[in-house]
Order: C-alpha cells, then structure tokens, then sequence
C-alpha cells in the first residue's frame, strides 16, 4: 500500500471505530503484530479494536476496498507465527469481542465470542457443575477464537479429544465480509458439508472467527497424578500399555531429565524423588476406587521389578497433583530463555516407538554440541523436541543448523506416517515443510478452497501456504 492509501483507509477506521481502538503506537503494534514466538519483528499498519460482528464486516470490506492484508489475534500465544504482522498489515485482534453469550445447561453448552479467554470458559462450565475439557499452561491468556483457529489440543487430548471434537457452532466473517452461521449448535445436523470443520484449525486464512458454541461434560470425578522414573524411550510406550489397561487415563506425558534440570535450576521446583531417570511418565488418571488403586501399584511393581522404571510417586492431595503437573507445565516456559528451535511432531501411538529411535539417532549424530530438551504429550503421539540455542550462537547461524536437521527430522516423520506439526499449528515457522504431511493435491485443494473464502487474499496472507496473487493463479 501506498503512504496515501494507507493513511486514507487509517481514517477510515479511524471514523468506524475511533481513536482509541485504532491503534498505531508503538507499543500496541508491538504488542498485537506477534504470538509467543520471537524470530519476526511485528510491524503492522495499526491495530484495530472491533467491539461487534458488525464491525469486524466493515473492517473486511473496507480492507476489500484498499486491498489491505488483515492479520487476526487472538490471544497471541501461538507457536508457529500464525498472528505475526510484520509486512504493514492491518492486526484485527479480537480483545473487545469477549462476552459470553449464553451458558445452557439443558445443552449442556456455551455460547461466547471470540475473544473469550480459555479460562473463562472453563469456569463458566464449572459454575454450572459441567467442564470444558480442552486445558494447556496458556489457558489463563489464550482466547478461545485463537484455540479454535488453531485447533488447539492441550494436556487431556488422549481422553477428550483437540478443540475441534467441542465445537458446536461458530459465527465466521469471510474474506468477502459475509457472515456465516455455522451448525447452529446442533449436535446432529447433516445437511451437506460442514464448514465448521473447514474452519476449525485454518489458522485465519478463511475467515474471522468472531462466535462459538462449545459442548461441556462432565467434569472427571477423583483423580490422581502419577510420575514415573523411566529408563529409556522404549519403557514409555509399554507402560502407556499397561496402564491403558488399567486405567482411565485423562493424560499421559512425558519429559526428559534435562527437562526437570532446567525447572529445577530454573524454577527451583523439586524433583518427584531422589533418583534421577533419563525420562519421566507423567499420567493422570481417574480413581475407580480401592479396587483399582492397587491394580496401578501392580502395575508400578511389574513395570519397577522388570526394570523400566526406577521409581514413582502419585499424589496423594490435590496440591501435590498440582506441583507434579507443575513439572511438565512449566517447561515451556521454563526453556523459553534459550529461544528454542521447536518441533511438534506426531504419529500414531503404534509408530512412537520406531519414531523415537530414528529421531533420536539424528539428534545424537546432528545436534552433539546443542542441549536438547525430549518432552510433551506422548500418549497422543506426540513429541515436542527443543533444541535449546547456545548462548554464545548468533540467532541466525543456530536457526540455519537447526533447520538443515529438520529436513531429515521430518523426512522421519513422514516415513514413520506422522505430522510436522500435530497441534501448533502451520503459521509461517511450518509452512516450507507442509509437504511432508500433506500432498500437493491436498495444498492446491487448500489454496482453491481459500479463494472461495477469501477471492481477495487479504485474510493472513503468507501463513500456511503461499498464493500467487499476481497471475491469479497458484504458485
Ligand atoms: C506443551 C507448549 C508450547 C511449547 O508444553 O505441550 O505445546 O513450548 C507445548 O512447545
Ligand atoms: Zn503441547
């Protein structure tokens, strides 16, 4: 955009939505033109503050009109760049739009706009006796918009499923500046294709999602948190297994020792005990009493006297279950401070195995001088691997060793059946390796797809798969 066409669609929105929520300081820009990750420099046109539909519609066509990118934010605490503005944008971030709507305890649902945090979803479900399953360490500033744009999946996916299974209905603005009603909140509505899913994990490149209906259920009833000291990668997976077996299991994680050291050196957390394994399990279950309890300390003894395991503890209050999650939550944040070259991979649970050995022997051989931290939700399939960056690296030279890695990493990946990102998501950090978990048939179908919702291509342009806007064709 020119200078003058900028300044004349800034006055513009400037009419529609006043001053105060359109925003081109400094501070805002910064602020709204990113997500948790740290390798662009936001650099939007302005900030704008929509506080209904109506005006996210106005904003669309008015964008329409000057062909201006618009860059949808949430809660900004996504991992693949997926909200980054940096080419003069204009940020559409969903803060003011974060009223809930209606909670229903008949449809055991709730209603709420966009900019709606994660948090307050869940105590709205909580306050009529229900639960809204889907729960990650950024639940307290996520909005729920974002999860659902991201398909955000989270700590108890092995039992309840990613964001997409608790969708009932949405309200999406296209990139045409229509409104679509989606689903209705229907739980049973076949009536042709189901957009709602179309638009479930497209990461804004289709549409605004500015409402939700969410589905709630019960909440789990006694639970109990259990860790394990494990002795190698193989011991996950068949204590995964036996506990299966056993249990009904709400979450199954894992995380490597250097993991706990950085927490502990960090946070000053304690360790779970004295000993210290190269992996720890961390599962929480729900109790089905007496009975049950002792069945999963056979299971402790077999998996200890067979030599998998060194030792165990599980909680015995609700405060101790909270500091031994803190063990596994708090890594993120914990490595943060190294800038951590991030992979988010998955398989199916059969292929973990095979998956660990092959990526490990790349990691041994290609990363030896880099600290790499093994950890995330490995009873779905999926493994966050951390290369941490040296201090003494420079920024640009680490990410160049790390992304000549990722090519094998991901070559792995696909061979093993998997994806190069199970739950963050594509953004711009993924997008030049999408080809390793989907087809060129399936990339062209999705950039078909997006010039229906968006004939423009002003909605997030450059995240996840990259359009030929000058021949109007596909690059
Ligand atoms: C996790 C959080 C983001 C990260 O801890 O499960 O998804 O650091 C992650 O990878
Ligand atoms: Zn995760």
């Amino acid at each position: 955009m020119t200078t003058e066409e900028t300044s004349a669609i800034l006055q513009e929105l400037v009419t529609l939505l006043g001053s105060g929520r359109c925003l081109t300081d400094e501070d805002s820009c910064n602020h709204f033109g990113r997500d948790w990750t740290r390798f662009a420099t936001p650099n939007p046109a302005a900030v704008l503050l929509p506080e209904s539909i109506a005006e996210v519609q106005q904003i669309i066509q008015l964008a329409r009109r000057f062909n201006t990118p618009i860059v949808p934010s949430g809660g900004r605490t996504g991992l693949s760049g997926g909200a980054v503005a940096a080419n003069g944008e204009l940020v559409l971030a969903l803060d003011r739009l974060n009223r809930i709507i209606d909670v229903d305890p008949t449809s055991r649902s709730i209603t709420c706009e966009a900019g709606a945090i994660t948090a307050q979803i869940q105590e709205a479900a909580k306050s009529i006796g229900l639960h809204y399953p889907v729960d990650f360490a950024s639940s307290g500033s996520s909005q729920i918009g974002g999860n659902i744009a991201t398909n955000a999946g989270g700590i108890q996916v092995i039992r309840y499923g990613m964001t997409r299974n608790w969708v009932s209905g949405l309200k999406v603005v296209t990139g045409t500046g229509e409104l679509l009603t989606l689903n209705r909140g229907l739980l049973k509505n076949n009536t042709g294709l189901d957009f709602r899913h179309l638009m479930i994990g497209s990461e804004g490149i289709l549409g605004i999602i500015v409402e939700a209906t969410l589905q709630l259920c019960s909440p789990p009833t006694d639970t109990a948190v259990l860790v394990l000291g494990v002795k190698s990668m193989g011991a996950i997976m068949s204590l995964l297994q036996r506990l299966q077996g056993q249990a009904d299991l709400l979450a199954f994680e894992f995380f490597s020792h250097l993991a706990l050291e950085k927490l502990i050196a960090q946070q000053g957390l304690r360790a779970p005990f004295d000993g210290a394994s190269p992996f720890y399990v961390l599962a929480e279950y729900e109790r089905q009493g007496e009975h049950s309890d002792r069945e999963l300390e056979a299971i402790v003894e077999q998996v200890m006297a067979a030599g998998e395991a060194d030792d165990a503890v599980v909680s015995q209050t609700i405060a101790q279950a909270k500091s031994l999650w803190q063990l596994r939550e708090n890594i993120s944040e914990t490595i943060a401070r190294w800038t951590p070259y991030k992979n988010d991979i998955s398989a199916t649970v059969s292929k973990v195995p095979e998956l660990l050995v092959k990526i490990g022997e790349v990691v041994e051989q290609r990363y030896p001088d880099f600290e790499v931290v093994w950890y995330g939700h490995i009873g779905d399939g999926n493994l966050h691997l951390n290369i941490l960056k040296p201090d003494s690296m420079a920024p640009e030279e680490f990410e160049t060793k790390c992304k000549s890695v990722s090519e094998e990493l991901f070559k792995i990946v696909d061979g093993c059946g998997g994806s190069v990102s199970a739950e963050h998501g594509v953004g711009l950090l993924k997008k030049e390796f999408l080809h390793y978990s989907r087809s060129k048939e399936e990339i062209a179908l999705m950039k078909s797809i997006k010039r229906l919702f968006d004939p423009d291509l002003i909605l997030n342009p450059g995240k996840v798969v990259d359009m030929d806007t000058a021949g109007r064709g596909d690059s």
